[in-house]
């Protein structure tokens, strides 16, 4: 009990001094990542397959289960005497450190969390000791009081110390110790839900964060665009049929990332290293950013661990800066092949060079997204997109560093993972509608969806029910080729079940294949299905 107390106040107050400080120095955010990034290959494909993106909630949990039962333990082991309960504690506070200070991104300052955390651990722990040990002197010397039942007993007539309210002083009564290690507990217990609670809150509060967002869509709202993103067009897609809005909003757009702590990072603390094989090396902020011609795309984004027919594609209207000609700028060596950008949390992704360099691909620094500034958790202040190309290996979050590199000479976070080193986009379509297992009533049945082949663009889309004919699709109006196109068809269908099959075809004339593959290692293939019934 001591020891789960101990580790409890330890971890609560560490995650509230971090709150403070630096969010991502949390000792308990910290063993979470360690847990990440020591996690066999496997293990992490399971946990992004069982729990999607809830596997940060599962994973932040499982780490408070471990350090519950370590707690738990620790108590065990230290009922007789306290020595093994404090190694315990202390060895987990020293962990913890380390594994703060092993972080890709720490900085020295970030041992105060940890440190807080070891600390008071210590006290607690050796704290509820002396009054546990001193709390059960007292019974034993207490003579008819070693059988008492519970801390809030009423002492007998027959004990010599009298009434608990006069036990006051070094006479104190082992009822009145018992409920002063009572009282201890809870304070510990309370103390450290209320620590625990505001180094969330602090956290979350971002310190400056929202204001500094609000801020940049203030500066966005003004700023005169050099490029515009057309309108998009009613025909741009078949809401009437069941397609997804052609635009998804910040809300609903797909989020994948590693990060368990968002990073928090102001626009006005922002700044980007253009490093390595440059001719001149380039530091910018956020204003000398803003000072550049700025520019509004519409871009599809796609994540390689996208299923056939899953949903991790979004669209949004981007707003950013040219990022070819700033490399330009710096003057890059023809042998870097590789641009390997760094969040500010340590995570990096290695682009081609000659794919972000290809004139007209568009590849931007984004500040904005859908009229505002880039969502915390979509990588304020700035990101990297690259249309034509998976998240993993170009929409770097939370940016802080590019260096121009070769593949030769450096692997990335996924490289390293098993995953490819190259991954362009693959073109790719969904049935929208009807949705699986549905019941359509009888006669022509409206088929709905939406194809993806950026940075090419879709070409044509065909449906067709159980293996017969192929069937083309109608095709909505193309926005541009870096976005998705919605389709629409109508098939006769016989009452019965029937499997639907789509498959796309790009502007190289690459019609997707139907051989199955897994995202693993640089995206899915396959054609998507949907089984309903008709009455
Ligand atoms: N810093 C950081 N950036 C990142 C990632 C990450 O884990 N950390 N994940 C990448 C992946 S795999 C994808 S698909 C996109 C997703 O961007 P979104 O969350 O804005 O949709 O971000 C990319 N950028
Ligand atoms: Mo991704």
């Amino acid at each position: 009990m001591v020891e789960l107390l101990a580790i409890i106040a330890a971890v609560a107050s560490g995650h509230l001094v971090a709150g403070l400080l630096a969010p991502a120095s949390s000792p308990f955010v910290a063993v979470g990542d360690a847990v990440v990034r020591l996690s066999p290959q496997p293990v992490v494909e399971f946990a992004k397959s069982a729990f999607g993106t809830a596997d940060k909630p599962v994973l932040l949990a499982g780490t408070a289960v471990l350090l519950m039962l370590a707690g738990a333990a620790a108590g065990l082991a230290a009922r007789h005497r306290p020595l093994p309960g404090t190694l315990a504690v202390v060895l987990l506070g020293v962990v913890s450190t380390v594994a703060v200070l092993a972080g890709p991104a720490a900085r020295p300052s970030d041992v105060f969390a940890p440190l807080t955390a070891l600390v008071v651990g210590l006290l607690t722990q050796l704290g509820l000791h002396h009054l546990a040990r001193s709390a059960a002197a007292a019974r034993h010397s207490a003579p008819g009081a070693a059988g008492a039942t519970g801390p809030a007993g009423p002492p007998g007539p027959a004990d010599p110390a009298g009434p608990i309210s006069s036990g006051d002083g070094p006479a104190a009564t082992p009822v009145r110790r018992r409920t002063v290690l009572a009282g201890a507990s809870a304070a510990v217990a309370v103390g450290s839900l209320v620590a625990g609670g505001a180094g969330v809150a602090l956290a979350a509060s971002g310190r400056g964060i929202a204001e500094s967002r609000a801020t940049v869509t203030r500066r966005l709202a003004m700023a005169r665009l050099t490029e515009r993103a057309p309108a998009i067009p009613e025909s741009a897609g078949f809401a009437r049929f069941g397609t997804v809005p052609f635009v998804t909003s910040n809300a609903d757009f797909y989020r994948i990332d590693v990060a368990l702590q968002i990073p928090a990072v102001r626009a006005e603390d922002w700044s980007l290293r253009i490093h390595g094989r440059v001719d001149r090396e380039i530091t910018l902020n956020f204003d000398d950013l803003m000072a550049r011609p700025l520019v509004e795309r519409t871009i599809t984004m796609t994540c390689v661990s996208n299923t056939v027919g899953g949903n991790l594609v979004s669209t949004a209207n981007f707003v950013g800066v040219d990022l070819a000609p700033l490399l330009l700028e710096a003057g890059v060596d023809p042998a870097a092949d590789q641009i390997v950008s760094t969040s500010r949390d340590g995570w990096t992704a290695g682009t081609p060079t000659a794919t972000v360099l290809e004139p007209g691909r568009g590849a931007i620094l984004a500040l904005g997204m859908n009229g505002e500034s880039l969502p915390v958790e979509h990588g304020f202040p700035v990101r990297m997109v690259v249309p034509g190309l998976y998240g993993y290996v170009s929409a770097t979050k939370w940016l802080a560093e590019i260096e121009l590199t070769t593949f030769a000479d450096r692997t990335v976070y996924w490289r390293d993972r098993g995953w490819g080193e190259r991954a362009p986009i693959k073109t790719q379509c969904r049935i929208d509608a009807p949705t699986g297992f549905s019941e359509q009533p009888a006669g022509r049945v409206r088929v709905a969806g939406v194809a993806w082949a950026q940075p090419v663009g879709i070409a044509q889309v065909e449906v067709r029910a159980d293996g017969g004919p192929w069937v083309r699709a109608e095709l909505a109006t193309e926005v541009n080729p870096n976005t998705w196109r919605m389709w629409t068809a109508e098939l006769d269908l016989e009452p019965g079940s029937h499997t639907l099959t789509a498959r796309a075809t790009d502007r190289r004339g690459l019609t997707q294949t139907e051989e199955r593959v897994d995202p693993i290692p640089d995206g899915a293939t396959g054609q998507p299905q949907v089984i309903l019934t008709v009455a």
